[in-house]
């Protein structure tokens, strides 16, 4: 019998709570015997990613999976067999009574955010808080032994290998979104929030004796874009050249196909937690602009990611990387760094790859909750 999962969603900002509560969703009901209801708050984020939700609607049925409204007022309804609070989210107080009412209890989990900090590895899997009888545990997702991994859905990279060796679909895939690229021309997708480095970086890249073709996802960074070329506006489609660095305003599109827009560019500029992931599966380079939290902690999130990463790259093209990733979280001068970038382009490709498949290596996040699960019973 399939177990009974619940996954709470709560959209604090931006896209990463519904892209990877969603992405995990389809993974359990995809690959192992979980009946899943993803509760979200914001059905008109999820609209963004899967633009067939019904924002209206209650309940629907999206790829397997039952979608529910999570509206302010709670009805009261049964608790499943496993509880995920996707990044600390609270859930309804009734929902909480009905999970201390069940036999057997269920199993609660606090799916936490990403990081590469070493303390990661001690609190995976430990008890966090108590409701009544029921535990929660914390489930921390990862890229080292000893983490719940990251969210990898099987047959993930064979389809981005192929897609990758099928220079047709790739164009065809690009057309598709008015993508043209000029022959010969480096593509680059760009997802980020605003930067006041990126002026400088826009600077290089137009100076660069060869030609760049930008890809920027409708988001925060185009005001930043838009400054850069002096424009009133920046719609969907809109092409602006300098010199040798084509811009051009994509829209958003379906996470499936934000996957391909990775695989298919040579360079991509992610943020958050589950572009920042999807990119490294791309086995691209990549520039991670990191979410800001207060107190700037999230620097040592990036320190922590960039002392795994690096490993196996030789000194100077790991510190031309370090470089070029503070430079583009700390807002300031990119050039230099991009250059400086530049210089190891075969080895920073190379090691995209090998880390790739290093952390291929793993169990994946939702194999990872499924068997943490069955050591629980
Ligand atoms: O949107 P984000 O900035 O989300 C952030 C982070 O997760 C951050 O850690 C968290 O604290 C904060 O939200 C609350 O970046 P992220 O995580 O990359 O999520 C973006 C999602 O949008 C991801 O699932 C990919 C998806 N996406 C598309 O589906 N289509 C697109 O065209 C683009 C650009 C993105």
């Amino acid at each position: 019998m399939k177990a009974r999962w619940d996954i709470f969603c709560s959209v604090v900002d931006n896209y990463g709570d519904i892209g990877v509560t969603w992405r995990l969703a389809r993974q359990l009901v995809a690959e192992h015997p979980c009946a899943v209801r993803l509760w979200v708050d914001d059905l008109r984020a999820f609209e963004r990613l899967c633009p067939a939700i019904d924002v209206q609607a209650e309940q629907q049925v999206q790829q397997r999976v039952e979608v529910r409204h999570w509206a302010a007022e709670w009805s009261a309804t049964d608790a499943a067999d496993v509880v995920i609070a996707a990044f600390a989210c609270q859930l309804p107080a009734a929902y909480m009574d009905a999970m201390a009412a069940r036999q057997p209890t269920p199993l609660w989990l606090n799916l936490d955010y990403l990081s590469a900090e070493p303390w990661v590895i001690g609190c995976h899997g430990l008890p966090s808080v108590k409701y009544k009888q029921v535990q929660k545990f914390f489930f921390f997702p990862g890229f080292q032994a000893g983490t719940g991994g990251l969210l990898r859905e099987a047959g993930l990279l064979e389809r981005c290998a192929a897609f990758q060796r099928d220079g047709q679909a790739q164009s065809e895939f690009l057309q598709g979104l008015g993508v043209v690229p000029t022959p010969g021309a480096r593509l680059i997708s760009l997802f980020a929030y605003e930067n006041t480095g990126l002026a400088s970086w826009l600077d290089a890249l137009a100076q660069d004796p060869a030609p760049t073709h930008l890809l920027v996802p409708e988001g925060r960074v185009l005001g930043d874009v838009q400054r850069w070329l002096g424009v009133e506006a920046l719609a969907v489609g809109a092409v602006q050249q300098r010199q040798a660095l084509t811009v051009q305003v994509l829209p958003f599109v379906p996470q499936d196909d934000y996957d391909r827009l990775l695989w298919c560019c040579d360079f991509n500029g992610v943020r958050g937690e589950d572009s920042f992931v999807r990119a490294q599966w791309a086995g691209k380079p990549l520039l991670w602009h990191i979410y800001q939290q207060e107190e700037d902690i999230h620097l040592d999130k990036l320190e922590a990611f960039l002392a795994l990463y690096t490993q196996g790259l030789s000194p100077a093209a790991g510190q031309a990387l370090a470089d070029l990733w503070r430079a583009w979280n700390g807002g300031v001068d990119m050039a230099g760094p991009w250059r400086g970038a530049q210089k190891h382009w075969p080895e920073l490709q190379q090691h995209a790859r090998a880390w790739c498949l290093e952390q291929a290596s793993r169990p994946d996040l939702a194999a990872a909750l499924v068997q943490f699960r069955g050591n629980w019973i």
